[in-house]
C-alpha cells in the first residue's frame, strides 16, 4: 500500500519524538534527576515505528523491544508519552487520557531475555483461536536469539500456522557480545529455513523497508499463511545501559564503527529523504522538531508536577517493568 503524505510525516514525527524522549531520559540519569537505569536506542527509531505504525490493527497484539524502553513502539500505537516519563521519575502520572498499553495489546516486557518468545506464541494461540484475523509482532534482539526459547517457540508457531511476525532488531550487539562472536551465520533471518518460515533482511536504517517487509509479513499471518522472520539490521549507538561501560568484550567498542553507523541515522536520512521528495520544505521539517522539543519540555514539566508513586498506585499491568 503506498503510504500518504500525512503517513510520511507521521514516521517522521514519531521517530523525532522518541530521540527526543530518548535524549530527555539520558540527560536525566546522567545528572542524576532519575534514578535507575536506562538503556537508550538513538538510531534504532526505525525499527519499532517503521513495523508498528500502519500495520497493525487496534486489537492485535505487541511484543515491543527494550531499546529505549519501547517508547517508540507505545508512540507508534497511539499511547501517551505522560505514563512513561512519569514513570521513569517513580512519579503517579494521574488520569492519562488516550488508550492504554493493555488496550493495544502489550502487556509489558519481559525482564528475562527471551521470555518474549513464548509470550507471543500464547498470544499467537490466541489469536488463531479469536477467528478475527488478528496478529501478534513480537520483537527480539540479536542477543536474544542465543535463547533456546526462540526455538521452541518458532517451531511450534510454524507448526500450528500462528498469525505470528517475528522481528529481530539487530544492533549487532548483546550488552557486551558483538553478535558476529555468538552467531555462526551471517543473518539471524537464516533460523526461519530451519522452521519452514518466510524470512527477510531489512536495512533498520530506513523506516520505509522495514514498513514494507512486515506489511507483507503482518498480511500473510492474517490470512492464515503462518508466522514470519524478519531481521532488521541496525547499530546500537550506546552502551548497553547508561553509566554501563561500553565495551566489546572487554574493549571499547569502535569509534570508528559507531561513525559510520552515524552516518545512516534513520531521522536524518528519511528527513532527507521527504525534503528531496518535496514532501517537505527544510522550515516545515524544523517546525516538527521544534513542536517536539516543546511537547518533551512540557512532559518533563509535568512529571515534575505529578505526586511520587506509592506501590498502591502501580497495577502489575501498567508498568513497564525491566529487569536485568
Ligand atoms: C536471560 C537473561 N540473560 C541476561 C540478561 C541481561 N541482559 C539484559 S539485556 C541483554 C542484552 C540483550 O541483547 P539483545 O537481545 O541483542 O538486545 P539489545 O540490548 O542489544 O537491544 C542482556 C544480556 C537478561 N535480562 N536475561
Ligand atoms: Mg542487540
Amino acid at each position: 500500500m503506498k503510504l500518504e503524505k500525512d503517513q510520511l510525516v507521521k514516521f517522521y514525527s514519531l521517530m523525532v519524538r522518541t530521540r527526543k524522549l530518548d535524549n530527555l531520559m539520558i540527560e536525566a540519569l546522567n545528572s542524576g534527576r532519575m534514578a535507575g537505569f536506562y538503556h537508550a536506542g538513538p538510531g534504532e527509531e526505525a525499527v519499532g515505528i517503521g513495523a508498528c505504525t500502519f500495520n497493525m490493527r487496534d486489537d492485535d497484539y505487541l511484543y515491543p523491544h527494550h531499546r529505549s524502553h519501547a517508547i517508540g513502539f507505545t508512540l507508534a500505537r497511539g499511547i501517551s508519552p505522560k505514563g512513561w516519563v512519569c514513570r521513569h521519575f517513580d512519579k503517579n502520572p494521574g488520569e492519562v487520557e488516550g488508550p492504554t498499553a493493555e488496550e493495544r495489546g502489550i502487556f509489558g516486557i519481559s525482564g528475562t531475555i527471551g521470555g518474549g518468545f513464548p509470550l507471543s506464541l500464547g498470544w499467537g494461540i490466541t489469536a488463531k483461536k479469536n477467528g478475527k484475523n488478528q496478529a501478534v509482532l513480537s520483537f527480539f534482539g540479536d542477543g536474544a536469539s542465543g535463547r533456546g526459547t526462540l526455538h521452541e517457540s518458532m517451531n511450534m508457531a510454524a507448526i500450528w500456522k500462528l498469525p505470528i511476525v517475528w522481528i529481530c532488531e539487530n544492533n549487532q550487539f548483546g550488552q557486551f557480545m558483538p553478535i558476529k562472536d555468538a552467531f555462526a551465520r551471517e543473518d539471524i533471518a537464516d533460523i526461519a529455513a530451519g522452521y519452514n518460515m518466510p524470512s527477510a533482511v531489512v536495512d533498520g536504517q530506513d523506516v520505509l523497508a522495514v514498513h514494507e517487509a512486515v506489511e507483507v509479513a503482518v498480511q500473510k499471518a492474517r490470512a492464515g499463511d503462518g508466522p514470519s522472520l524478519i531481521e532488521c539490521k541496525t547499530y546500537r549507538m550506546r552502551g548497553h545501559a547508561e553509566g554501563v561501560p561500553d565495551v566489546d568484550h572487554v574493549d571499547p567498542r569502535s569509534e570508528k564503527d559507531k561513525e559510520a553507523w552515524r552516518k545512516r541515522d534513520p531521522i536524518v536520512l528519511f528527513k532527507e529523504n521527504l525534503i528531496k521528495q518535496r514532501i517537505l520544505t527544510a522550515e516545515e521539517v524544523s517546525k516538527i522538531d521544534k513542536e517536539a522539543d516543546d511537547e518533551v519540555a512540557e512532559l518533563d514539566k509535568y512529571q515534575q508536577e505529578c505526586p511520587v508513586m506509592v506501590p498502591s498506585d502501580a497495577s502489575i499491568l501498567d508498568v513497564f517493568l525491566y529487569a536485568e
